[in-house]
């Protein structure tokens, strides 16, 4: 085991890594009442549409899918993320949509804010300036709820949420992927603070 030490907001934390490659991703993580109302609306959907919903720990937003690399390489991975500067915003979740080919339900907003696009795009250009490699394709914001979906016949009153949820976002989160037998478990192992409004 190798202990990995980054700066997170001024202050320095540890990680701790084996020699195994790793997979990662950066992404925001839903708290408290939204989180809560993201779990709501999976288990609605799950009922609705049949499939598997995603575990209620696992619900959240991908903001850049890394995918596997050594366990080397994330110090400097963490160093990159330490010069990314991104502003606080809120993610309105204003419905919901069936993904026909990967048979999925997810939550998405009807206007993506700028500072999400510019936090997204300051991610990209920091980490490719780093030497990393991702999916260069353009950013499409959506919440996963429902995977394996059977029927997509989905309820107006959830396309267009009569109270779209209000998630306010002030951090990001480097977070690792393991495969265990039948899902994925997510552990958050980097955190970044968001600058708040001027
Ligand atoms: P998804 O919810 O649409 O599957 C962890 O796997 C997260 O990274 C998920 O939110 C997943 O999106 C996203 N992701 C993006 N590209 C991926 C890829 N090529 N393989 C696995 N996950 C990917």
């Amino acid at each position: 085991m190798h202990d990995h030490q980054y700066r997170e907001s001024g202050q320095l934390k540890q990680i701790r890594t084996s020699g195994e490659p790793i997979r990662v991703f950066f992404a925001i993580w839903p708290k408290e009442a939204v989180w809560r109302q993201l779990c709501d609306l999976s288990e609605k959907l799950e009922l609705v549409c049949g499939g598997r919903r995603t575990r209620a720990e696992s619900i959240h937003l991908t903001l850049i899918f890394l995918g596997e690399m050594e366990t080397s390489q994330l110090h400097t991975l963490c160093l990159a993320a330490n010069t990314v500067r991104g502003q606080v915003f809120n993610f309105i979740v204003e419905g919901i949509r069936y993904w026909k080919l990967n048979r999925l339900v997810y939550a998405e907003t009807g206007e993506t804010p700028l500072e999400l696009f510019d936090l997204v795009g300051s991610l990209k250009n920091t980490l490719s300036a780093y030497g990393f490699s991702f999916d260069h394709r353009t950013f499409t914001p959506h919440i996963t709820l429902v995977r394996k979906v059977q029927r997509h016949v989905l309820p107006k009153s959830l396309i267009h949420l009569v109270e779209p949820i209000v998630w306010p976002v002030n951090e990001y989160i480097l977070v690792k992927s393991e495969q265990a037998s039948d899902r994925s478990v997510y552990t958050p192992i980097g955190r970044w603070s968001l600058e708040s409004q001027r």
